[in-house]
């Protein structure tokens, strides 16, 4: 067989997606995410312009040779849109050969590990008694594991914090608004550092010591603030601290790594094995935080695991609702297969997105499947997407109290 068509499809079901859709010569198809958040027509154009063109009449088995083809032939290494697009094709290959063999993908990755991918909600409030209503309704929707984001005394408001949950009510976060410029939310790294502690004490001592609680950085701090940060959180036993550092710098976190215990995880914003390649060796992190979409596809993020595995670092890969159905449903395709899967972020889709892309995993007793569907699982309704038309979303630019953009 040979790939006889490759559409770029935007849609955007209260959030933008960018999805590739290849056709092969007898009419099986495969879906593979490209979404950029607040970038998505780069992305889009990238896999339009320059990528589908290079794929029709190629043969579609050949998964690692048109991997190869396209990050070594487009001479302009790694980057967000480059890799988000090689990542849409190496998903969608991976789905259409899994489909061809009438198998679920985690069968061609080693078949299943494990009975399912313990998922971990997201949990925040402006307050704390806000925050404990997030967290309670995320134990009755079955979580067994919650990240924790309060707001900060002082601060408006705050990046990976919604708006606040009522009893029974879908946590529904996006941090991409849609509007022609991005939001500007200020930020003041002393009083973080002084506020988070009393949150997670107050969480341990009304939830007890057993539920796993993960807490997200977004890359905001020093080396040394987030060497502080997470010695202050050491008696809350957090599963882990994310992205206490900025993404750039892999050497910062031998800093953070020599001062405290709590667990480190980071890559969301990464793109590449390269990123990690000191974090790796010295044994800097616990969790790789990467996402399929953003790391290339299947393909590299399947390797890139099993390099952290000889050293003992587990996954986490990123699971926000920028990461279309299509996405997610392949880190549970790994999730399952993997050996060193930790935990998968998960933050259900809203009711329109899952009308579009129809998907096949399940989420019960805290656990995520993805299901015994052939291929990735995920089936695109071009004739609900029509409906919903891309619409300009940023994320918010965050300014130090003096106006300052942000350091890091
Ligand atoms: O597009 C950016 C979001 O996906 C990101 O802010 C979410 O940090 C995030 C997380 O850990 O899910
Ligand atoms: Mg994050």
């Amino acid at each position: 067989m040979t790939i006889r068509s490759a559409e770029v499809l935007v849609t955007s079901p209260g959030r933008n997606f960018v999805t590739l859709r290849i056709t092969t010569d007898d009419g099986v198809t495969g879906l593979g995410d490209a979404t950029l958040n607040g970038r998505e027509l780069a992305a889009a154009s990238y896999l339009r312009d320059h990528v589908a063109p290079l794929l029709i009449g190629r043969d579609e088995a050949q998964i690692e040779d048109a991997w190869q083809y396209l990050y070594r032939g487009a001479y302009w290494r790694r980057g967000p849109v480059t890799m988000a697009a090689i990542a849409a094709v190496d998903m969608a290959l991976w789905d259409i050969k899994a489909k061809t063999a009438g198998m679920p993908l985690y069968q061609l990755l080693g078949g299943r590990s494990r009975r399912g991918c313990l998922a971990y909600g997201h949990a925040s409030g402006s307050s704390t008694d806000a925050l404990f209503t997030s967290i309670r309704n995320h134990l009755e929707q079955g979580f067994r594991a919650i990240r924790v984001q309060t707001g900060v005394p002082g601060l408006g408001q705050v990046y990976g914090v919604a708006t606040d949950q009522q009893p029974g009510q879908r946590y529904d976060y996006e941090p991409a608004k849609r509007q022609a410029l991005p939001a500007e939310e200020s930020w003041d790294t002393r009083a973080y550092l002084r506020h988070v502690p009393t949150v997670f004490e107050a969480v341990r001592s009304e939830f007890g010591p057993e539920l796993p609680l993960l807490h997200d950085g977004h890359h905001r701090m020093s080396p040394n603030e987030a060497a502080i940060l997470g010695k202050s959180l050491e008696p809350y036993d957090l599963f882990w601290l994310e992205d206490c550092t900025p993404g750039e710098n892999q050497e910062a976190l031998r800093r953070v790594r020599s001062q405290t215990t709590t667990p480190l995880a980071i890559g969301e914003v990464f793109n590449s094995v390269f990123d990690y390649q000191t974090l790796i060796t010295e044994q800097l992190i616990d969790y790789v935080r990467s996402a399929v979409t953003h790391t290339g596809g299947i393909t590299p993020l399947k390797k890139l695991m099993d390099f952290a595995a000889i050293y003992q670092i587990r996954s986490g890969f990123h699971g926000p609702t920028d990461i279309s159905p299509v996405g997610q449903a392949a880190h549970l395709h790994l999730g399952v297969a993997l050996h060193n899967f930790g935990i998968q972020e998960y933050m259900k889709h809203s009711e329109d997105t899952l009308e579009v892309f129809r998907t096949s995993y399940t989420f019960t007793d805290g656990l995520l499947d993805p299901g015994e569907n052939p291929g990735l699982g995920v089936e695109y309704d071009d004739a609900a997407a029509a409906a919903y038309e891309y619409t300009p979303a940023y994320l918010p630019v965050n300014r130090k109290l003096d106006g300052t953009v942000h350091d890091w």
